[in-house]
């Protein structure tokens, strides 16, 4: 596509840098933290890459004031970050952890110091293993704990608190998490992870409400991933294949926070593969649809669907493809499509006219190395940074309510259970020595946020 890009994005766009809390803090055992999900998963053998847990990580919590000073060097605008679940409530419910609070309280404070808005993600899957233990998210009673902690925080800092996100990517949870059991909490059973993406869903909304009744008023959204899904060819059967791939990731969770209601075909497909869907309770879904601020929106790579073929073992009918030969792909081999990006924008807006959006997390692996020079040059990183956000540009220009732009991610981190091996950040951690060296990436991201777009 080449259509003309404005030179500036809207003034008050806000340029960001977004982590989370296990890939970068380690200090797992420190200042009354509890185990979580994600430290009993990645402590098990054979889950993760090369046996890495994020034990230590990128050691933040004891380096997070050299991390802000990256972040506040970048020029940005808004951090977002997450909070530990088990370093607030190592049991999962009860009385917090003061320690865990004050951590959380100095980064905000400094973050405001430096006039960067802090966005807050109460969950990005670290559930304390305490609550797994006691059913996790396919148990109902977890969204209920979900809400106190959330409660808890909404308490402890809403006075400073820009923006409060509940659930980072739910359908990663519940679908790779239950379903696939390639993330913690390592569970391969589908009617799991229906429970789970419903009762994920539900503690957003019940969040919402406890936020409400604080009467506190900065944003309040839910990140969801979302796929661009498109058919792998121009056949019958490979459009209704994506459509209903798209229902599986996309509207499952887009049409009950934005409609009440879940999609008639996903809902016919998943009873046929999973039996009756017989734990949703009388006011669910209006407590799901509670209305929210913001959405946000994570978007690497779009998805290529297939029908699968008669004899091909497919649970749900269809078969996701590798990228289209030839197409540009990222060294994870994850097709690079900045149009398919500005279609999914263009589509939400369409489709569900939803609250303004945020991109949330946007970035690409790289296979960076340090260079003789000592610096680390990542050209494909800045292509694809590049495209990405022009196609944000272009989502604006069709009338997309596109309020800011987070990289994913400020610096390399655990990768989840492709442990260190795979790098997305614009700062390169050395895990050895844990220094920090800015990428070409990084000045390149210092340049947008000084242009306000595209340099
Ligand atoms: O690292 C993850 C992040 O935690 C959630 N969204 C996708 C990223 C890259 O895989």
């Amino acid at each position: 596509m080449t259509a003309e890009v404005p030179d500036r994005f809207p003034d008050g766009f806000l340029w960001g840098v977004a982590t989370s809390a296990y890939q970068i803090e380690g200090a797992v055992d420190e200042d009354g933290r509890g185990e979580s999900i994600w430290d009993r998963f990645s402590h098990t053998p054979g889950l993760v890459r090369g046996g890495d847990t994020g034990d230590v990580a990128c050691d933040h919590y004891h380096r997070w004031a050299e991390d802000l000073e990256l972040i506040a060097d970048l020029g940005v605008g808004l951090y977002r970050f997450s909070v530990a679940w088990p370093r607030i409530l190592p049991a999962g419910s009860g009385r917090p952890e003061q320690r865990g609070i004050d951590f959380y309280t100095r980064l905000v404070d400094r973050l405001l110091e430096h006039g960067i808005a802090p966005m807050v993600t109460l969950d990005h899957w670290d559930l304390p293993q305490a609550l797994q233990d006691a059913g996790g998210w396919p148990a109902r009673d977890t969204a209920a704990r979900f809400a106190e902690y959330a409660d808890v925080m909404f308490r402890a800092l809403g006075d400073r608190v820009r923006f409060w996100v509940t659930h980072n990517e739910p359908w990663m949870v519940a679908a790779i998490g239950h379903r696939l059991g390639l993330h913690a909490p390592g569970v391969k059973d589908f009617r799991a992870s229906l429970r789970a993406s419903h009762h994920l869903l539900l503690s957003h909304g019940m969040a919402v409400q406890a936020y409400r009744a604080t009467g506190l008023s900065a944003p309040m959204g839910i990140v969801l991933n979302l796929f661009q899904t498109v058919p792998h060819t121009e056949g019958e059967a490979d459009a209704e294949a994506a459509i209903a791939s798209d229902g599986y990731t996309n509207r499952w969770y887009l049409d009950p926070l934005f409609r009440g209601r879940y999609p008639d075909d996903t809902w016919g497909l998943f009873q046929r593969v999973g039996g009756p869907i017989d734990f949703i309770e009388p006011g669910d879904l209006l407590t799901i649809a509670a209305p929210m601020d913001f959405l946000g929106v994570n978007f690497y790579s779009p998805r290529i669907v297939r029908a699968a073929g008669s004899g091909e073992a497919s649970e749900f009918g269809w078969v996701v493809e590798r990228p289209h030969p030839g197409a540009r792909v990222t060294d994870a081999g994850w097709e690079v499509d900045p149009d398919a990006f500005t279609a999914l924008l263009v589509r939400l807006h369409r489709d569900y006219d939803p609250v303004p959006l945020y991109i949330t997390e946007n970035g690409a692996i790289c296979d960076d190395v340090i260079g003789s020079d000592g610096s680390v040059h990542d050209p494909d990183r800045i292509s694809y940074l590049d495209g990405h956000i022009r196609a944000c540009a272009r989502a604006i220009q069709a009338g997309v309510e596109l309020r800011g732009y987070c990289a994913w991610s400020l610096m390399d981190n655990f990768e989840w259970s492709d442990g260190y091996s795979k790098r997305f950040g614009v700062v390169y951690v050395d895990y050895p020595t844990q220094r920090r060296i800015p990428k070409t990436s990084y000045g390149f991201l210092q340049r947008v946020v000084a242009a306000n777009g595209p340099p």
